[in-house]
């Protein structure tokens, strides 16, 4: 040791000098190689994401995750171009509404006139940010972000409620994702003013649910049409958003707020996995006989799935594989003409044999579940083979059209039970196809239907079937399920297109179609942006690191400190 130590003081100072920047040259690229996924992440600016946002399932490649790997270079050339038309579309929409609907909620994009619905507080813009961030569009973002800097959510009117769902969906879960990508921290200070506007919710309700609305001055809440019920979607679907404001904050009522409201859904322990949509806020059990996976359930089930692999949630993830399962066993049927797989609700123990638009979310979710849980290869099969023929009639609604568009509500023709036909197939040697697989052609002939469309026979830009066709894309790597999402997005730009952007249509079946002149915020926010990903091969939202909430806003996925699983009584 001595001798080395001689020596090194005894060598001369050029290769003093060498070894130094040597030892600096080392250090630099250990240093890159560790920050490299922070650099792809940041691709689109300076912001350096922190520390705990790989989740605890993405911290080694030894991941389950079954993701289909990126398309041959060759085909990347054809889908690039088709990802500018998308950024076109949305620049187009953009502009119409910062030139004629800004600062109010909603264009009207047939009019250019402009709408209120949701509070006031430039919602399409809130829905948009992260969305422009996604797509590059850093001018737009910046230029969006400097209008909001100075804003505060004060109420826009007298007696001015905020409804819990939609504002949290749509205005924290955008704040919170465009943060998480720009680490712009403007929208942390204003991520935590709307959670403190929206927590109050919880109050007064004693048993923990959330109430429909929340006034915005005192904090007072009303429930729905007063009839003391809160919905299974409404009240389910606040975890991810909230839970990542938590993590932000390190406030607790946060989380244990959201948390207490799925320890009600777990107490009430219910039967085939199955909840009830209706929920009653002062018991905190739930009311009625109606169960589905559409409108007034929907991102319930989605959650479920979703907190698990947000922050590692097991109560979560093992409540999904339950509800997945009760919804396979009890809802899922196959008509007899195209054997076309549907999802339908049962009210007193019938089954209503109609499939809602909003239920076309399902499939894209048992396809992320597929490929991210560790299920019994069986039960992975099933799950992936519902994904996929539920998938298919969604997006098969939509080609049968005249206009390439798909209804609002299909009333499907009376079909059998798809497990029931699954097991008949198990039994007699899987012959052929399995049922609900096969993907017959489209039909042009509404009498030949295995469907009418329910009313309204409309399109309301809404971004369902595009979703689920993205990770159907993202889980098999089929291109078919690329050319179906570009076909729809050739139709929206078709039909639904105006001087000031895109609106929602009447009449999916005829030509011309009747314009509404309304353009939701969830066009910008969710349905061009499913589109984009679809066509994007750079990965620019990696699945293995990124979970979106229900209205298309990622957020990271992150674990636990120790810390805070004390400080907020984490027990999974
Ligand atoms: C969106 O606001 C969300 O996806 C929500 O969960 C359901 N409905 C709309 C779009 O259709």
């Amino acid at each position: 040791m001595e001798q080395l130590a001689r020596l090194s003081t005894r060598a001369n100072p050029l290769s003093k000098l060498v070894t130094r920047w040597v030892l600096v040259a080392f250090l630099g690229l250990a240093l890159l190689w560790y920050s490299k996924p922070w650099l792809e992440l940041s691709a689109h600016g300076d912001f350096t994401p922190p520390l705990w946002l790989y989740g605890p399932h993405s911290e080694n490649d030894e991941t389950p995750y079954k993701f289909a790997p990126p398309p041959p270079h060759e085909l990347q050339a054809i889908w690039e171009p088709r990802k500018e038309e998308v950024r076109a579309a949305f620049r187009h929409a953009w502009s119409g509404y910062m030139m004629r609907a800004f600062p109010s909620d909603e264009l009207l994009p047939l009019s250019g006139g402009k709408s209120d619905k949701y509070n006031g507080w430039s919602v399409t813009l809130f829905d948009s940010l992260d969305t422009m961030w996604i797509m590059g569009l850093h001018e737009e973002f910046k230029d969006a972000v400097e209008r909001i800097k100075d804003v505060h959510f004060f109420p826009t009117k007298p007696d001015h409620y905020a409804p819990f769902f939609e504002t949290t969906i749509r205005y924290l879960g955008g704040i919170l994702s465009a943060y998480a990508l720009s680490g712009e921290e403007t929208l942390l200070r204003l991520a935590d003013e709307m959670g403190q506007i929206l927590i109050p919710a919880f109050n007064g309700t004693e048993s923990g649910l959330p109430a429909f609305s929340v006034n915005v001055e005192n904090g007072k809440i009303l429930s729905d049409l007063n009839k003391k019920t809160v919905l299974f979607a409404e009240a389910a679907s606040c975890q991810l958003e909230f839970k990542y404001l938590a993590k932000l904050t390190g406030n607790r009522e946060y989380y244990q707020r959201v948390q207490d409201t799925m320890n009600v859904f777990y107490k009430a322990n219910v039967s085939d996995g199955l909840f009830h949509d209706n929920w009653l806020m002062k018991e905190g059990t739930p009311t009625g006989t109606h169960f589905t996976i559409g409108a007034t359930a929907d991102s319930g089930y989605e959650y479920l799935l979703k907190q698990w692999l947000q922050s590692g949630d097991v109560q979560a993830r093992d409540q999904y594989i339950k509800s997945a399962e009760g919804i396979i066993n009890n809802l899922i049927y196959v008509t007899p003409k195209r054997g076309l797989m549907y999802v339908g609700d049962l009210q007193n123990n019938y089954l209503m044999h109609r499939l809602e638009h909003l239920s076309c979310y399902l499939p894209g979710v048992l396809a992320l579940g597929a490929a991210t849980l560790d299920l019994e290869p069986e039960v992975r099969e099933l799950h992936e083979m519902a994904a996929h023929g539920l998938a298919y009639t969604c997006a098969i609604s939509y080609a049968d059209q005249v206009t390439g568009l798909g209804p609002d509500q299909m009333q499907m023709t009376q079909g059998k039970k798809w497990i029931d036909e699954v097991y008949m197939w198990n039994q007699t040697g899987r012959m052929g196809e399995a049922p609900g697989m096969r993907e017959y052609p489209v039909e042009r002939d509404p009498r030949r239907r295995d469907y009418v469309h329910g009313w309204p026979s409309a399109y309301l830009l809404r971004p369902e079937t595009i979703e689920s066709i993205y990770y159907m894309w993202k889980t098999t790597g089929d291109i078919r399920w690329r050319e179906r999402g570009y076909e729809i997005f050739k139709a929206i730009n078709k039909h639904t297109w105006t001087k000031f952007g895109f609106t929602s249509v009447y009449g999916v079946d005829s030509v011309p179609v009747t314009y509404t002149d309304d353009m939701p915020s969830w066009f910008l926010a969710e349905t061009l942006k499913y589109l984009y990903l679809l066509m994007d091969d750079t990965d620019v939202i990696n699945l293995r690191e990124w979970v979106f909430n229900t209205e298309a806003h990622p957020l990271p996925m992150f674990s636990w400190t120790e810390e805070e699983k004390r400080t907020f009584k984490i027990s999974s």
